[in-house]
């Protein structure tokens, strides 16, 4: 079989129904922020959202997630609305929750992983990325496979069937399991070329461009280096660590790296197997991370990356860059200004706030070099 991940064109017209459910100890602001970001990327995934609902328990139900009183009504919505697939804003879904829901509402159920692991399915270009995210797949249905029963098999398309070919789904643990280690020494090779090319690149100062996914790394870059890195209005749009010569001024060029933006609950299969690419931030001199100062959820986002960046164990210097703010309002704008004095502010699209920032990347990257 070959490396490449089995892509399935989802279908324009793939309706999709949302479901946020929270309990007792949950916090609505959290949740709602949620669903909107499962919003964007159910259509980043290429589905249509008809509708986004939230339902109250007291607890997730064992068997159907949620209650049989909703799940009746549920049925109805289904057809009436001719869903296609429901999504549930969780995390963990057990394979037997799915399979009890499929079967009773005739309609395929997902979580939140599965739609994020669509997407990086989707948009994984280079070798290395789409062996990284057939990696992540099959160590996510891997402890799964029994409890889903027939239902991986199914071909059709849509989010949640895309990943490894249908007739991998279809065969035994051993099959796949042999699959991951054949994986994982073709990443190795990787790995080895990543880190000579690194030792080659010592004597020039690196900065890693990280940051919540969309908030505008690629565009950043793109305008520094005068570059033409992928840019779009969709979450995931890079998920390869590209390094660009960057030439700031006459004192100083740099290398940027360009990598996979976070996200909340970034599923632990992606990580564990886009480790490598993540790691490249920690190999850099300094880490520039991009904030979108236009998302009603920057706090949330910032907490996100830092907690990423905490994960990585790195001790080199993070400095901010609040970029979009040509659209952001100047009450708000002025907000996060006093919330977040430290940040350098500007747009990487009008090119506003890059003169500071290239001073601020030149006056630091000339202490560290003094240091
Ligand atoms: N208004 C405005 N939009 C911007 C700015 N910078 C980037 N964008 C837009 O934001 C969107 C995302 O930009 P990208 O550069 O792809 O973002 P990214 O951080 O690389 O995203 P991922 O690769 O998906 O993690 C694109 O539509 C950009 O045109 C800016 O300064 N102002
Ligand atoms: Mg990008």
């Amino acid at each position: 079989m070959d490396a490449s991940v089995n892509r399935i064109p989802t279908s324009k017209d793939e309706r999709a129904l949302l479901i946020s459910v929270i309990l007792p100890r949950q916090n609505r602001t959290e949740s709602d922020y949620s669903l909107e970001e499962l919003k964007l990327l159910v259509k980043t995934a290429g589905a249509v959202v008809v509708e986004a609902m939230t339902v109250k328990r007291e607890k997730i139900d064992s068997a159907y997630i949620i209650g049989k009183g909703f799940l009746e009504k549920l049925k109805t919505i289904v057809e009436e609305k001719n869903l296609k697939v429901i999504i549930f804003d969780l995390d963990n879904t057990r394979p037997a929750q799915i399979r009890n829901l499929e079967e009773h509402l005739n309609c395929r159920v997902v979580g939140r992983t599965e739609v994020i692991l669509d997407i990086f399915a989707a948009r994984a270009r280079s070798a290395e990325s789409k062996i990284q995210v057939e990696m992540a797949q099959l160590n996510y249905i891997l402890p799964r496979l029994k409890g889903y029963g027939g239902i991986l098999s199914r071909t059709g398309g849509g989010i949640g069937t895309r990943g490894p070919g249908e007739t991998m789904l279809e065969t035994d643990r051993r099959h796949i399991l042999k699959r991951i280690s054949k994986l994982k020494e073709d990443l190795k090779k990787y790995e080895k070329h990543r880190s000579l090319s690194r030792k080659s690149r010592h004597d020039i100062f690196k900065i890693a461009v990280a940051g919540y996914t969309n908030a505008g790394k690629s565009t950043l870059i793109n305008v520094l280096a005068k570059d033409d890195l992928f840019v779009e209005d969709r979450l995931f749009a890079t998920l390869d660590s590209y390094t660009r010569k960057v030439y700031l001024n006459p004192e100083l060029t740099v290398l940027m790296t360009d990598t996979v933006g976070f996200i909340k609950n970034l599923p632990t299969n992606l990580i564990a197997s886009f480790k490598s690419t993540i790691e490249e931030i920690s190999y850099a001199d300094m880490i520039l991370v991009v904030s979108d100062v236009t998302s009603p959820y920057l706090e949330e986002q910032i907490t996100t990356v830092e907690n990423e960046l905490s994960a990585l164990s790195t001790d080199k210097p993070v400095f901010y860059f609040f970029n979009k703010c040509d659209s952001a309002g100047v009450e708000a704008l002025n907000m996060v200004k006093s919330e977040f004095p430290d940040a350098v502010y500007g747009s990487a699209l009008t090119g506003a706030g890059l003169d500071t920032l290239i001073s601020v990347i030149t006056e630091n990257a000339g202490k560290m070099k003094l240091s």
